[in-house]
């Protein structure tokens, strides 16, 4: 067997990185950008007989279907570099969410912060990152200036592959080709007008940036609902769910009870209200999920239940007729 690395896939097909160089072949299973499969055969006989365990997945809810199985964006991913531009105010909300999202993946989280040769545009959003950043490492870049690369590519190191999320126009494609030697990752200005970019990247993909590291370039992402995401959530409001332990009442909604240790940490001023409102409709938003996948798995349980009991009943009227003939 030999291995392949996906570098694109779209609706089973896929760009895979062999030894070899890279060929486009039918993928059996659901494959996404990162995986590794195995081949066998060979020349333009060779197929996917099946992928690797993914060391890290990272997912979202689709927006408009619920129910089904969620968005998968990247496998085997190391570090995920969520991106954050200088070029406008910083979205505390956003980016405590996709925190989250990135710790629940299973690789480690790297903040990035993009454009800095525009950061005077708007003051204080490199201090006010690494505040909201918590612990998280935050490095700062300039694709058009070639600040930060140096760091940036020595904490990537060989072997490893670093994923970018963020918003559009946000400046991912331009800081891969800016850290790589053959730059090829279209890039698209951001409308003058409210700053957004204009979605220029369209498909997850990989891009080798020497001693083995890989880069991923992703498409822009609106908004990141997330999916199954509790220890995310855990290890970005670890704080937040620690003061649950001091509320009076074991089932407190920390919504004005009395002695409620999350009211009283907000009227004190050690815990901040907006970042109390964020946790709680990210909470509120997985909770509505699982209830949600709850209904779903009732319904599969019932509809095999009966189908079982049709068996059943179809098998004693075999029996029946068989002992009346
Ligand atoms: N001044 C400045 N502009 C930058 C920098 N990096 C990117 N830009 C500009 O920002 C705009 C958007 O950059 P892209 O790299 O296309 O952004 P993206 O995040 O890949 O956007 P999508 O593919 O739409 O998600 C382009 O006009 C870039 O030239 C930078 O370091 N400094
Ligand atoms: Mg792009
Ligand atoms: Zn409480």
């Amino acid at each position: 067997m030999q291995p392949a690395r996906v570098v694109r896939a779209d609706r089973g097909r896929v760009l895979a990185a062999a030894l070899q160089g890279t060929l486009h072949l039918d993928s059996p299973d659901p494959l996404v950008t990162g995986d590794w499969v195995g081949l066998t055969g060979d020349g333009d006989h060779r197929v996917i007989t099946g992928h690797l365990p993914r060391s890290s997945l990272l997912q979202r809810k689709r927006a408009y279907d619920p129910l089904s199985e969620p968005q998968v964006l990247a496998a085997n991913i190391d570090l995920l570099g969520v991106v954050v531009p200088l070029d406008r105010p910083l979205s505390t909300n956003r980016l405590e969410r996709t925190l989250v999202a990135a710790w629940d993946s299973g690789a480690v989280p790297l903040v990035i912060l993009t454009k800095a040769d525009l950061s005077s545009r708007f003051d204080g959003v490199v201090a006010e990152t690494v505040e909201r950043a918590r612990g998280v490492e935050v490095l700062t870049t300039s694709a058009e200036a070639g600040d930060g690369l140096e760091h940036l590519r020595e904490r990537i190191g060989a072997g490893r592959t670093l994923a970018l999320v963020g918003p559009s126009g946000a400046g991912k494609s331009s800081l891969i080709n800016a850290l790589v030697d053959d730059p090829r990752q279209d890039t698209g200005e951001v409308r003058a007008a409210d700053g957004r970019g204009r979605h220029t990247t369209t498909a997850r993909e990989l891009v080798p940036l020497g001693d083995g590291a890989v880069l991923m370039d992703t498409p822009g992402l609106r908004g990141f609902a997330l999916w199954d995401a509790e220890d995310g959530l855990s290890r970005v409001f670890g704080d937040v769910e620690e003061l649950f332990a001091g509320c009076r009442f074991g089932d407190c909604a920390h919504e004005g009870e009395p002695g409620c240790a999350v009211q009283s940490a907000i009227a004190s001023g050690d815990l901040e209200e907006r970042r109390w409102l964020s946790y709680r409709k990210m909470d509120r938003e997985l909770a509505s999920l699982h209830r949600r996948q709850d209904v779903a798995e009732q319904r599969r349980h019932a509809r095999s239940f009966h189908r079982l009991a049709r068996d059943v009943a179809r098998a004693k009227d075999y029996r029946n007729r068989f002992r009346e003939g």
